[in-house]
């Protein structure tokens, strides 16, 4: 394992390499001479022959994009871009002596004639939002093109995708080339993915700014200039959208529309999940699944990586470490594990041995020996599928298989061949898929210098890996999507990448790469799943207990603490790092961590709730405070600690030997999770946190849904489905409970069950009014517990106006008293209930 020990170490030197941009150089484009009105918008002409459309596309969303010294080429079109048939919302143009204005009912565009200046105003206010430092740059010798933006003394900024990178970007610098970067670090950059969106903050508001340009870009927040922020590109167009909040959950769910919104994962993958580089042979991983059930920790999901194929050849199998996979699978699915198979983009080089002919077993080639004619190769080879130079000649880079060769997604029919061939792991009973290696990766060069000449189809256009590179990985997760979709219509796919473009979410979800089994790494993956989350990907998680290097009980112990309310909660490591699933540290911590797995079950509900409430919204899961209190400038870069929706904080210790730490509650009043101690946010307490206590708050005011706990999702019903209320300070709370089958893609067309539950005070006594569910799936006949979470003694309960029985069993309906508060049991007959605690 030297090798790879050796090659991790040069990667990272080559990765580090921020650049400032330099305006010195750049050409700005010229004043307007004319302009004409479209029915979307204004097409301005400039003295130097340039051209900048501005077009409005919903009256807080306007997309400016420019031509430098020449009119737009013919072809518009972005792979990030989900939506493009907007119904243009009322808007008019008004000109003044200086200035052009674009008025829609939000957002004011005032352009400048002479410099030509763009400056965002509040429609409303007339508040300038965002404006042009400098009018549009580009460099006419190297094709570079940019943007500076006036910088704000109290600006702050957020997004720009996967960033190793803390949560407020300003003053900070980054690049977007898409690169494998192991053992990355905090400071680090660019790294696995290229999402160029970011949020401004100003006194509260904030807008959008999508620079949607998928060539190496860079992104300066206020590092080279106290005057401006900027934002460049090495080639492309000068094409970003604007978004005016100021609201960010409003500026999110424009950003979803526009990008795409992402689907819902199958339920199971909110379960927990264990990975390794790499459990073989069949033995060995069937060991793991038992491992889990023996030690009672739950278990959803077990990867496998890179061995199962044969020598690294995507879609086959090595049958002597997995002589069977279909009965392999079978035996997990009986355990109710599910199984992700990793797929690397990078095809063996393998033209045919002299002599050889095609292997006979053509239904299932997966399983037959390919080590002299293979057929991946072959039928790529054969339909010209592969990427080639300008040359013509194919480009061959060297991952795992070695030399190989890459599939050309940009073409429809490769991109189909490519997500058909999954047969080969579908029929084997894969459940999901892992891709790999995706930016692309390439060990003879991770710097991208060695394909620059390689050419995409790209709709005829024939472009270079300078436009193509950032968006590889979003066409690889696009095809395997697709593929998925048609080989299993009735499941949901699930699919997991390393690389990724903006818009990437309609497609697929994300983990954070190869990072290291140190606290400050853990530290860094929660600004790093706020940011992905601030920018229009929810569904993320890292590798619980670092993927390279040497983790301990303590610190698996407190990674588990942040994971288990993570989107994707999956234990991993790199092939030569030490073992680290839940109980190799011993029983103390393995307790510990069991805790958490089984109280991340109880709360599937809610994860589940707060998941579906991202895809639709475009607000993610795993937020950061400053997402829920906007106005609160506590929150600005307050990045060690984390929201789970609107109902949970939770603040994890992120350093090793801490029992207590700070933490800041917002305003309102909070209840901590483990003590029920109410609790007047505003300000910074010190909290305990033994090894087994994560310090975690329920937001007065709302109710978490919860389940009961299981092995695997799917193992029991949510029966009784438990609601445990916190009312606040009026005696009030609320949610809105969303189920459905957790597999299928029926959800789409409204077979999902959405409960609403609403607490109102009510004399000395609570009201929960519980309405009639919305949506047409049927959880089946069971139980509905409500709890109050309050000093609260009940003397009666009636539900629909007839009293309750009090009950000393919690299993059978009726209503007790609690220690603290009250709990009352009905039976869920899908209809509305008012329920009144006196
Ligand atoms: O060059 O497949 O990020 O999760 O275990 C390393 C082996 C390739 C990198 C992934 C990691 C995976 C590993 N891969």
């Amino acid at each position: 394992m030297k090798n790879i020990a050796l090659s991790l170490c040069c990667f990272i030197s080559l990765c580090c390499s921020v650049e400032a941009i330099d305006l010195g150089g750049l050409v700005s484009i010229g004043p307007i001479s004319g302009y004409t009105s479209t029915r979307s918008g204004v097409v301005f002409s400039c003295s130097d022959g340039s051209q900048v459309q501005v077009s409005v596309l919903a009256p807080d969303l306007v997309r400016v994009r420019a031509s430098y010294r020449k009119a737009f080429p013919q072809r518009d079109h972005s792979w990030a871009i989900d939506k493009t048939d907007w119904v243009t919302p009322d808007w008019k143009v008004t000109q003044a002596a200086d200035s052009i204005v674009i008025t829609t009912s939000e957002l004011q565009v005032v352009v400048r004639r002479s410099l030509f200046l763009v400056e965002f105003r509040d429609a409303k206010t007339g508040k300038s939002i965002n404006a042009d430092a400098r009018p549009i740059m580009f460099d006419p010798i190297s094709a570079r093109i940019a943007a500076a933006k006036k910088l704000g003394f109290e600006e702050h900024f957020y997004g720009l995708g996967e960033k190793a990178a803390r949560l407020d970007k300003r003053r900070g610098q980054f690049q977007m080339w898409n690169s494998d970067t192991p053992a990355y670090k905090e400071g680090t950059d660019p790294i696995y993915q290229a999402i160029p969106f970011y949020m401004g903050w100003q006194g509260g508001e904030a807008y959008g700014i999508f620079f949607d340009n998928s060539y190496r870009t860079y992104f300066d927040l206020g590092q080279s200039s106290q005057e401006y922020a900027a934002f460049a590109a090495d080639g492309g167009e000068m094409n970003y959208y604007f978004f005016w909040g100021p609201s960010m959950k409003k500026i999110l769910g424009r950003y979803a529309e526009l990008t795409g919104h992402m689907p819902l994962p199958p339920m199971w993958a909110l379960g927990n999940q264990q990975c390794r580089w790499s459990y073989y042979p069949q033995a060995v991983a069937e060991e793991v699944v038992h491992q889990y059930r023996e030690h009672d920790l739950p278990l959803d999901v077990l990867y496998l990586d890179i061995h199962y194929m044969q020598g690294y050849r995507l879609f086959t199998w090595d049958t002597t470490r997995y002589p069977n996979p279909k009965s392999f699978t079978d035996k997990l699915k009986q355990q109710g594990v599910k199984l992700v198979t990793i797929v690397d983009p990078g095809v063996k080089y393998q033209p045919p041995a002299s002599g050889a002919t095609e292997k006979t077993n053509a239904a299932n080639p997966e399983l037959a020996p390919q080590d002299k004619s293979y057929y991946v190769y072959n039928q790529g080879a054969e339909k010209n599928y592969f990427l080639k130079r300008k040359d013509g000649s194919v480009y061959i880079g060297k991952v795992w298989p070695g030399e190989s060769v890459y599939v050309d997604y940009t073409l429809e029919a490769a991109s189909r061949w490519w997500g058909d061939l999954h047969r080969a792991l579908i029929d084997n009973g894969v459940a999901g898929i892992w891709n790999d290696m995706n930016e692309p990766s390439d060990f003879i060069d991770q710097t991208g210098k060695r394909q620059m000449d390689v050419v995409n189809f790209d709709e005829g256009e024939y472009s270079t890996h300078a436009k193509n590179r950032n968006v590889f990985g979003l066409l690889m997760a696009r095809a395997t999507r697709e593929g998925l979709e048609r080989l299993q219509p009735d499941k949901r796919p699930y699919i997991i990448t390393r690389a990724g473009y903006a818009g990437y979410q309609r497609y697929t979800t994300t983990w954070t790469g190869d990072n290291n089994s140190t606290w400050d790494d853990m530290a860094l993956s929660i600004p790093m799943f706020q940011t992905l989350g601030l920018s229009g990907v929810p569904f993320v998680g890292t590798d619980v207990g670092g993927f390279i290097g040497r983790a301990d009980g303590e610190l698996l112990t407190r990674w588990y603490q942040v994971g288990f309310l993570t989107p994707m909660c999956r234990n991993h490591m790199q092939i030569d790092s030490y073992d680290h699933e839940p109980w190799r540290f011993g029983k103390y911590y393995e307790d510990i961590i069991r805790k958490y797995l089984k109280l991340r079950y109880r709360l599937l509900p809610f994860l589940y709730t707060t998941i579906e409430e991202a895809g639709r919204t475009g607000v993610p899961l795993f937020r950061p405070l400053l997402l829920n209190y906007q106005q609160d400038t506590n929150t600005l870069n307050l990045d060690d600690q984390f929201m789970v929706g609107s109902d949970l904080l939770v603040a994890p210790i992120l350093k090793r030997d801490l029992t207590s730490r700070m933490v800041y509650l917002p305003q309102g009043t909070w209840i901590d999770y483990w003590t029920g101690k109410r609790i007047t946010g505003g300000t910074m307490i010190r909290v305990e946190a033994p090894l087994e206590t994560v310090p975690m708050f329920v937001r007065a005011g709302s109710i978490i849904p919860m389940g009961p706990e299981m092995n695997y999702v799917g193992e029991k019903r949510a029966d009784p489905l438990m609601f445990a209320i916190y009312p606040d300070e009026n005696g009030e709370a609320a949610t809105a409970l969303y189920e459905d089958d957790g597999v299928s893609p029926a959800y789409k067309q409204g077979v999902f069950r959405r409960t609403r539950v609403s607490v109102t005070k009510s004399g000395n006594g609570f009201q929960i009014n519980l309405s009639a569910p919305e949506g047409s799936y049927n959880p089946g006949s069971r139980s509905l517990v409500f709890v109050i979470a309050s000093t609260f003694k009940a003397n009666r309960v009636l539900v629909d106006g007839q009293p309750l029985a009090q009950t000393a069993s919690e299993t059978k309906p009726g209503w007790h008293n609690l220690g603290d508060g009250a709990a009352v049991r009905i039976t869920d007959d899908g209809k509305a209930h008012q329920i009144e605690f006196r």
